[in-house]
């Protein structure tokens, strides 16, 4: 079933650290080949097996209108016959801006990069340089990218191999990220209060997707917006995973929260190789070349993923329909998972916001860092490969958020429902 996947991962070991070219890829929690993916289309990953998957990864967030996205196609396929970069400035770009500041009002001006860890490297140097404090607060089994800075009780790969200290973040870096656990108001005040008037930032992923999918409690934003505000800290919303995906205007608009810096990622690109920061103007005008806070690339705004993401976000901003179809559909799934799980009679949570969501085995509810953790995340691994086995791709790992997009049918959801209660049956 995977004979020619096996090939390609004892080849790629040969010159790819680790044989992938991100850890979680490689199925090391999880056990078992990955599977070296030759095309995708709509709702579904094709390996170089032939096999079909429907997918629940959809590049981690970003194809919210599933897989090669005829418009994007389209447009990528005619930019790219005018050169694949410049390193000079594009009205693209402009539109681009803009296009985000009429989705995302409390978006002033917005700075493109490549990447969703640049976006939030650059994000929490912009809110140093402002406050002209040193301190960070990020939560328990967040990921903010792989920046020296976040590397400290970070989720997604980090939690997935258990890392409890990352090797190469000396510990000057280190002593400057404060954590908390997600959902503790109590505990930010108080780390706030231990370090007067040192915090720059506290930075959050608004529905945590790098533990699983974990929702905020009611107030626990709302609260951190308040002591933000009450302390002069620059409040910092991670939206590379929700970012026009659970809104038009993202979590923001979603949970009625409002930052001062907001992160994007590779949705800005339709799944391009691109991030973005912005927010208010106030501080968004310390970086260069207005302000002294230094952030460059020669790849930032770059024109074919300029036009990729454009496509989408504005096929999205025009289309708000589409965030209620998702929303359904992931219902509709969560309702299926439910009526299987609860004849199983194993313990389990499921936690879902729109088109987010995610299986815990877990006998209690799923709040942080130390819940998912506490969960039979053993259990975790028989189950992806009962599912995979039986054509559905999830997220090689408990600590990831499942991800719908709008191009599943209500036959790939009933197919996964099917997959999973046949799944449970296998499991130990
Ligand atoms: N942390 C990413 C999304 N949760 C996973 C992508 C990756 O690390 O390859």
């Amino acid at each position: 079933m995977y004979t020619r996947s096996k090939e390609l991962f004892e080849r790629a070991q040969q010159s790819i650290p680790g044989g992938v070219n991100s850890p979680v890829r490689a199925f090391k929690s999880v056990g078992g080949t990955p599977l070296f993916i030759k095309k995708a289309a709509g709702p579904y990953l094709y390996d170089v097996d032939g096999n079909r998957y429907i997918d629940y990864i959809a590049s981690w967030g970003p194809m919210i209108l599933g897989h090669a996205w005829e418009p994007s196609v389209k447009a990528i396929q005619e930019y790219a016959a005018y050169s694949t970069s410049y390193g000079a400035p594009t009205e693209l770009e402009i539109e681009m801006a803009e296009l985000i500041l009429s989705m995302v009002p409390n978006v002033e001006l917005i700075r493109m990069v490549s990447s969703g860890t640049e976006a939030c490297m650059s994000a929490i140097r912009l809110a140093r340089g402002y406050t002209g404090r040193n301190k960070i607060i990020k939560f328990e089994g967040h990921y903010h990218g792989h920046a020296d800075s976040f590397l400290v009780k970070a989720g997604s790969g980090v939690a997935t191999f258990n890392i409890q200290t990352v090797p190469g973040v000396t510990p000057g870096v280190a002593q400057d990220t404060l954590t908390a656990a997600y959902n503790d108001l109590e505990g930010v005040k108080s780390l706030v209060a231990a370090y007067p008037g040192q915090v720059a930032a506290i930075i959050v992923e608004p529905v945590a997707g790098n533990m699983g999918c974990i929702l905020p409690e009611p107030g626990f934003l709302e609260g951190l917006r308040s002591l933000c505000d009450k302390e002069g800290i620059v409040f910092i919303l991670d939206e590379v995973m929700t970012g026009f995906r659970l809104a038009a205007g993202g979590a923001q608009e979603r949970l009625g929260i409002r930052a001062d810096l907001v992160t994007y990622g590779k949705v800005i690109g339709g799944g391009m190789p691109v991030g973005a920061f912005g927010g208010k103007k106030e501080i968004m005008q310390f970086i260069a070349p207005l302000g002294n806070v230094y952030q460059a690339g020669t790849l930032s705004g770059n024109p074919i993923a300029m036009i990729a993401g454009y496509t989408l976000l504005k096929h999205l901003r025009d289309n708000p329909g589409i965030y209620k179809e998702l929303e359904d559909k992931t219902v509709y799934l969560r309702d299926g998972l439910e009526k299987v799980l609860s004849e199983w009679g194993q313990p389990y949570r499921i936690n879902q916001l729109g088109s987010m969501i995610s299986v815990h085995f877990s006998t209690t509810p799923v709040t942080d860092f130390t819940s998912a953790s506490s969960a039979n995340n053993q259990r975790f691994k028989g189950f992806f490969h009962a599912m995979l086995k039986r054509g559905v791709y999830l997220p090689p790992s408990a600590f990831e958020s499942w991800f719908l997009n709008n191009a599943l049918g209500m036959g790939d959801l009933d197919e996964t429902v099917e997959a999973v209660k046949n799944s449970l049956t296998e499991l130990t």
